[in-house]
């Protein structure tokens, strides 16, 4: 190894970018329990950076760098839109999507202090997986930084087979959405251990031996059309299996959590090998079709517009929207940081002609390019 191979190169440590990961998974399974559990673990002399992108839980358990309900009101989202609890959860991530390509350059910066970026996301997992706005932020993190789907799983929960089986289906379908790498965590070993899930990933014959025992005085299992799709589903699920990265662990005790991380370095280097070529090309395009929309525009604004129209131009050229909403985040890094002082609002960045500029845009803007999320 030459000399210079053997040194860390600063530069390296200036561009680095933290691994991201989406923590996903049912109502309950415990996705904030683990956040909260993996905010305090000091991997390479640092914690992970967090994110909270659930804009109705009540309190955040853990420090979160950037949080959706510093940024968007659940509840002010309902009575303005007139909608009920998920149609306010949807709107508002739907509304803060339009501001993840300023949270994503929080996150690259991040990237020089933390070794992981950790985001929590809602409940209601159809919300993200199933919606634009979860689209939109798990292209901008795949095309930016190493990121990881962490799938979490309750083990308690998942002990009926049918149960496991529609979790893992769940999974397999977020696997190919996603075109990410993936881990399941089964969590809440404390109450129950994982041995049985991993036994009926590995073995078809003991997972039909426990849908068999299941069906036998109940109508869930055993012979019925369900117990017969459930034993087809696993065999398809076989090949899925193979490659699964899977892990127990409890977010209550922290077991398993070393298991995890390991697996998640794994993830990572998987992403740098077999995705990040495809995704930084669908971002080098995406990038090109936004600065053709850019030059369009310049002939479109008037030069005297009261809007900032290089400002505008450029935001454009970025993909990124125009919306009157800052994005706030609490300052837990210190003042003079600028992780902790990008997004304050500045004297020039007032949203007073926001709304005009939007009539503009409306009118000028070639149909598909409104961009609207609401
Ligand atoms: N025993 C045990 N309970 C856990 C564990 N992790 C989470 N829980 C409990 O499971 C419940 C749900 O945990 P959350 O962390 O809120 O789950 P979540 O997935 O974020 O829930 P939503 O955001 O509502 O979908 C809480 O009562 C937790 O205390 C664990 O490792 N062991
Ligand atoms: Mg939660």
């Amino acid at each position: 190894m030459s000399e210079s191979e053997s040194k860390p190169e600063p530069m390296e440590q200036d561009s680095r970018k933290p691994i991201c990961l989406i923590i996903l998974g049912m109502a309950g399974a415990g996705k904030t329990s683990f956040t909260r559990r993996l905010s305090s673990k000091v991997v390479e002399g640092s914690r992970p950076y967090l994110i909270n992108l659930d804009p109705a839980c009540r309190e955040v358990p853990y420090p979160a760098n950037i949080d959706i309900r510093d940024t968007v009101n659940y509840k002010e989202v309902m009575k303005q839109y007139g909608l009920g609890p998920n149609g306010g959860i949807v709107t508002a991530l739907n509304l803060f999507s339009t501001k993840f390509g300023q949270v994503v350059d929080l996150i690259e910066k991040a990237g020089k202090k933390h070794k992981y970026c950790i985001i929590d996301t809602p409940g209601q997992i159809e919300v993200f997986t199933w919606s634009a706005s979860g689209t939109i932020v798990t292209e901008a993190l795949a095309s930016t930084c190493p990121t990881v789907v962490v799938y979490v799983m309750d083990t308690v929960r998942s002990v009926s087979p049918v149960t496991f089986m529609s979790n893992m289906l769940y999974a397999c379908s977020i696997l190919y959405k996603t075109r990410l790498p993936f881990i399941v965590v089964m969590n809440k070993t404390d109450v129950v251990d994982n041995a049985y899930a991993v036994e009926w990933m590995r073995d078809f014959e003991a997972f039909q031996e426990a849908l068999d025992a299941e069906g036998e005085g109940e109508t869930e299992g055993g012979n019925t059309y369900i117990g017969n799709l459930t034993r087809s589903m696993a065999l398809a699920l076989d090949t899925f299996y193979t490659d699964l990265r899977c892990c127990g662990v409890s977010a209550h005790t922290g077991e398993g959590l070393d298991e995890f991380f390991k697996l998640v370095d794994d993830a990572a280097e998987e992403y740098e090998k077999e995705y990040k070529a495809d995704w930084l090309k669908m971002r080098a395009e995406k990038l090109e079709e936004e600065k053709r929309k850019a030059e369009e525009l310049k002939n479109k604004v008037p030069d005297d517009t009261v809007i900032d129209k290089k400002k505008l131009i450029e935001e454009v050229s970025r993909g990124r929207e125009i919306s009157d909403m800052y994005l706030k985040h609490p300052a837990n890094e210190s003042s003079s940081d600028e992780e902790g002082t990008e997004n304050q609002p500045e004297e020039d960045d007032k949203p007073v002609d926001v709304a005009m500029f939007q009539d503009f845009i409306r009118k000028h803007a070639k149909p598909n390019n409104s961009g609207n999320n609401t």
